[in-house]
């Protein structure tokens, strides 16, 4: 049984200075949808990509007061960012703790379209387990993770990584593991429409679709079907079959947000019109697949043989390459 706090951990620095570093991740497969908000569990398992050397640095100090910094700023306690991350901390940690000093640096690209969070909570839990010694399991840290932000579980491994949403009602059986493919030649791009904040946050998206759209059990059950597929087609190696799995995913995904009650519209018409562009490329033998999360950016997929076809074609698109990136 997982619980929030655990008595047994120690609330006694081992060390000056805890560190870790955890890398971003994009979703192949999306979580979209809370089966318990407490526990922060989700109504379907994903299915993501690592980004390799592209994450969040976390560095944990004792101190007079707690402080928070995010790539050198200082957050003070009436901010949102600190009362969420502490919050957090006393969840896990309780309130018997020392006060802490975090410090995240994030060398994800600002405005890159990817999120930080996942990365940041997933490290600042690791450099906790390192600064208290906790010497935690997999299973926990997946949990206390996920108390954070469900998309920082995933981060805590690299590769492609399967969350599994399990059905218990305490989130026991809530897991995370990497697939063992190495995939090289696997590319990413990022597309930017808009780089200025969503104007729904995922939390109260993933509320409305829940309470509202009439197609949020389709969803749920499309989703899981969908992460079974992509581990098929990783394991396969089959870059047809991942590409049309991912885009119908995360385009099922927007469709029942946009059944909402009112609707949920993260699409912009320029999302739309590079999806179609991404169309009109796949009938001209280039094979790239596009994704979309809480936003109007869009991630491409591809091999590496099309990578110039991606330069040519968006020639503002950041490209990643999750597999070069990693150690
Ligand atoms: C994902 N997203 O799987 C999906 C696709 C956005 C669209 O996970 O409320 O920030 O912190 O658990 O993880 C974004 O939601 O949500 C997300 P919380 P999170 O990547």
């Amino acid at each position: 049984m997982h619980n929030d706090h655990l008595a047994s951990l120690s609330t006694q620095p081992a060390k000056d200075k805890g560190q870790a570093f955890c890398p971003s991740n994009i979703a192949l497969c999306k979580y979209w949808g809370k089966r318990d908000e407490a526990l922060n569990l989700p109504t379907n398992s994903s299915l993501s990509i690592s980004l390799g050397k592209l994450g969040t640095h976390a560095h944990i100090n004792e101190s007079k007061n707690d402080r928070l910094l995010i790539n050198g700023k200082n957050y003070l306690a009436d901010k949102k960012e600190y009362q969420r991350v502490f919050a957090w901390i006393d969840r896990i940690v309780g309130k018997h703790r020392p006060k802490l000093t975090i410090d995240t640096m994030s060398n994800i690209p600002t405005g890159a379209g990817v999120a930080s969070s996942a990365s940041a909570f997933s490290a600042i839990l690791s450099a906790l387990n390192d600064f208290f010694a906790w010497h935690i399991n997999i299973e926990q840290l997946a949990h206390f993770a996920r108390l954070g932000s469900g998309s920082a579980a995933r981060s805590l491994l690299k590769g492609f990584v399967y969350a599994k949403a399990g059905n218990r009602a305490d989130g026991t059986d809530f897991s995370i593991r990497a697939l063992p493919q190495q995939w090289s030649e696997f590319n990413m791009a990022i597309v930017y429409v808009d780089r200025s904040n969503k104007h729904t946050s995922s939390k109260e998206g993933m509320q409305l679709t829940t309470q509202t759209s009439p197609i949020f059990k389709g969803w749920s059950e499309f989703a899981e079907q969908s992460c079974g597929q992509m581990i098929q087609a990783i394991t396969e190696k089959n870059f047809t079959a991942v590409g049309r799995i991912a885009e119908r995913n995360a385009l099922t995904m927007h469709g029942t947000m946009m059944g909402c009650n009112p609707p949920l519209i993260y699409l912009l018409p320029q999302s739309l019109a590079i999806l179609q562009q991404v169309k009109v490329l796949r009938s001209q033998g280039i094979e790239v697949y596009a994704t979309l999360d809480a936003g109007p950016n869009v991630k491409l997929i591809f091999l590496e043989k099309s990578r110039q076809h991606i330069k040519d074609n968006f020639t503002h698109a950041e490209i990643i390459a999750p597999f070069e990136l990693t150690d």
